[in-house]
C-alpha cells in the first residue's frame, strides 16, 4: 500500500496539507482528511483572495461560496454553491451528500438546508475584505481610466461587467484538497468563494462535479482552480480521471487538460485564460500543470513533510 499523500493548490494549500496529513497519520478516510484540510483554510479569515469567510466579494458586495466533494470508494458526491452566511460550505456539500438523495443545493435552498442541519448563520466579512473590497473595485477603477476610453467602449464593458471576469494576482484562488489514505482509498473537497467582483448568480467550476473536482479510486482524483468558465468549458477534472483511466500518468494527464483548454480558447480566437489542474492516482503519484503565466504553486504533503512544488506551464501550440 502506497503511503498516505495529500496535494493541495496555491501557497495556502500548505495548511490544508498541514492539516490533512495529520488527519491521514492517525488513520482518517481520504475523504475526512481532505474535509478537515480544506476547513483549515476556510477558517482562515486573512486568506483575502477568494476561500472562505474574509475573502472578497462579488460586484454587488455578497460574499457566495461554493463547494465540492467526492468521495473515490463510493463516487458519493455533494456540493452547495451561491450560498451565503455559512462558514464551512464543505462540511454543508458533504451534508448534501450524506443526508440528501441529491448532489448539488444552491442559493437560498442551501442556506435553509444549513439551518436545518445545524449550521450557524454568521458574518462573512471583516473590517479588511471590505476595504480591499471597496479600494479594488473593478468599477471605482475603471472610473479613472474611462475618460481615456472612447464612450462606446466604455459604455459596453459596463452593461455586461464582463471585461472584468478574469483573473489577476489578487481575485482568486480556490483551495482543492486531494488524499489518498493509508487504505489506498482516495477524496478530494474543493472550496471558494470564485473570483472576485464576479457577477450575482455566478458559479464557477468549483461545486460542479467533473469540472472543479472528480475523484474515482478505479482511476484517480483530480482537480481545477483559475478561471472556472474555462475549468467547466472543458470538463476538465473528470477529463483528467479519464485520461489516467486509460494509462496516461496524473502529470501526463493535467498537461493534456492545459492543451485542452488552449484549443479551446483558440477555437473561440481568444487567449487562453489562466487556469491549473493538479491529479492524484491510486498509486500516489503526483501532477500538476497550468496555463501560461498562472504561476501556479502547490503543496505535496507525506511522511512528515510538506513541500511547495510550481508546476509546468503549458503555452498554447505554436
Ligand atoms: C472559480 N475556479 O470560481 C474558481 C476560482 C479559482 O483560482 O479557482 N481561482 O472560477
Amino acid at each position: 500500500m502506497p503511503d498516505p499523500i495529500v496535494i493541495a493548490t496555491w501557497p495556502f494549500g500548505r495548511l490544508a496539507a498541514e492539516t490533512a496529513l495529520k488527519s491521514l497519520a492517525k488513520g482518517d478516510a481520504a475523504l475526512d482528511a481532505a474535509l478537515a484540510g480544506a476547513q483549515a483554510v476556510e477558517d482562515d479569515t486573512t486568506i483575502r483572495n477568494s476561500v472562505g469567510f474574509g475573502s472578497l466579494p462579488d460586484r454587488l458586495g455578497r460574499l457566495t461560496l461554493d463547494a465540492c466533494l467526492m468521495d473515490g470508494r463510493t463516487l458519493a458526491c455533494g456540493a452547495v454553491a451561491c450560498v451565503e452566511h455559512i462558514r464551512h460550505p464543505a462540511a454543508l456539500a458533504r451534508r448534501v451528500m450524506e443526508k440528501t438523495p441529491h448532489v448539488m443545493l444552491v442559493g437560498e435552498a442551501a442556506k435553509w438546508f444549513a439551518l436545518q442541519q445545524g449550521f450557524p448563520l454568521e458574518v462573512p466579512y471583516t473590517a479588511e475584505s471590505i476595504k480591499e473590497w471597496l479600494e479594488k473595485h473593478p468599477d471605482r477603477q475603471k472610473k479613472g481610466k474611462e475618460k481615456e476610453k472612447e464612450p462606446a467602449r466604455a459604455a459596453s464593458a459596463e452593461q455586461t461587467g464582463a471585461a472584468d471576469i478574469n483573473i489577476s494576482e489578487f481575485n482568486h484562488d480556490t483551495v482543492t484538497v486531494l488524499t489518498l489514505d493509508k487504505k489506498g482509498h482516495l477524496g478530494g473537497v474543493c472550496t471558494t468563494s470564485g473570483l472576485a467582483y464576479k457577477l450575482p448568480g455566478r458559479v464557477g467550476d468549483s461545486p460542479i462535479i467533473g469540472a472543479g473536482l472528480y475523484v474515482d479510486d478505479m482511476s484517480g482524483a483530480a482537480g481545477g482552480t483559475g478561471v472556472g468558465e474555462e475549468i467547466i468549458r472543458i470538463g476538465a477534472s473528470l477529463f483528467i480521471t479519464e485520461q489516467i483511466r486509460v494509462g496516461k500518468t496524473p502529470q501526463e494527464a493535467c498537461e493534456l487538460a492545459c492543451k485542452r483548454a488552449n484549443a479551446a480558447a483558440g477555437r473561440r480566437g481568444v487567449h487562453p485564460s489562466r487556469v491549473a489542474f493538479l491529479a492524484l492516482d491510486p498509486k500516489g503519484n503526483v501532477g500538476a500543470a497550468c496555463t501560461a503565466k498562472t504561476d501556479f504553486k502547490f503543496a505535496v504533503g507525506q511522511g512528515e513533510k510538506i513541500e511547495m512544488r510550481q508546476a509546468k506551464e503549458i503555452g498554447p501550440e505554436p
